[in-house]
């Protein structure tokens, strides 16, 4: 076990399971020490929930940054999730360049859209910026609706070939991420994965698990959460992503059948798994 400190930022909403309630337990499970840079704080997360509130955070970053800063605290991973406008990006960049330690690890998670739809209060201009963020990382880990979007691709849920998902992978390195892992790529009815593109080697690998066939909120925050917690301790990318691919199944297996668990997935049910997988 290493002994490393990763920062995410992200929002909290408060009720959903997602951002920071899965990346703070997840990322923590690892062995990771994790620093939380709130974004916002949402009473739930905007998928499914009306009347949510929502406090934006955007002007305290620069003072929260500017005190680590002062205090020379480091981290060994900056993992950027859900951020609320393109401020934040702005933010998110200048805090990857001043707190990272020397070799610290950029991990971007563009959690914008799915299922062929930016989510509530995203556009045009928002996407630009998460594609200039993405550039600038080391690792990304879009779905093929966020790829889309930022390589201004046409969207196909299913029914490509790989000649698609290689060229999405091409574009998406073309923005400057040394790592892409895009998720949700399935060429078969039966199974589902993940494509990872390595930009320096020009390789293409791939980790395909059950598909099942469930729409799952907040599972790309599990995903990515259990990511980086993997690669942090010192896993492979291929490996990272195998993990937090079983992980994230697992997750979804144990809420399908409770109908009143729409809004996220019941990850913590998984966490021993996920802990038992990585130390062996
Ligand atoms: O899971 C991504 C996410 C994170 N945070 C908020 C969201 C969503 C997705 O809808 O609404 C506030």
């Amino acid at each position: 076990m290493t002994d490393k400190k990763v920062l995410t930022i992200q929002d909290i909403s408060c009720v959903g399971q997602c951002s920071l309630t899965v990346a703070l337990p997840i990322i923590s499970a690892c062995g990771i020490e994790t620093c939380i840079l709130p974004s916002a704080v949402l009473s739930t997360h905007t998928g499914g929930f009306t009347g949510y509130t929502f406090r934006d955070l955007t002007d305290d970053i620069p003072a929260i940054a500017a005190h680590w800063q002062k205090e020379n605290i480091k981290f060994d991973a900056v993992y950027t999730g859900y951020l609320g406008s393109t401020k934040q990006i702005d933010y998110s960049i200048d805090i990857m360049e001043k707190l990272l330690s020397d070799d610290g690890v950029r991990i971007v998670d563009p959690a914008m859209a799915d299922n062929g739809k930016l989510y509530y209060g995203f556009d045009d201009e928002f996407v630009k910026a998460m594609a200039r963020l993405c550039g600038k990382a080391d690792i990304i880990l879009p779905n093929i609706t966020e790829a889309c979007f930022m390589v201004g691709a046409e969207y196909k849920q299913s029914g490509y070939d790989e000649s698609y998902i290689t060229d999405l992978l091409a574009k998406l390195g073309d923005l400057g991420a040394k790592v892409v892992v895009l998720t949700g790529v399935t060429y078969s009815e039966d199974k589902l994965g993940i494509a990872i593109y390595d930009t320096a080697a020009k390789s293409v690998n791939y980790y395909f698990h059950e598909k099942l066939n469930v729409s799952s909120h907040g599972t790309g925050d599990v995903y990515a959460s259990a990511f980086c917690g993997a690669v942090t301790q010192g896993k492979s990318i291929y490996d990272s992503a195998k993990l937090a691919a079983d992980f994230t199944v697992d997750s979804i297996k144990k809420t399908i059948g409770d109908d009143t668990h729409w809004y996220g997935v019941k990850f913590e049910k998984s966490l021993p798994m996920l802990v038992q997988e990585l130390n062996k």
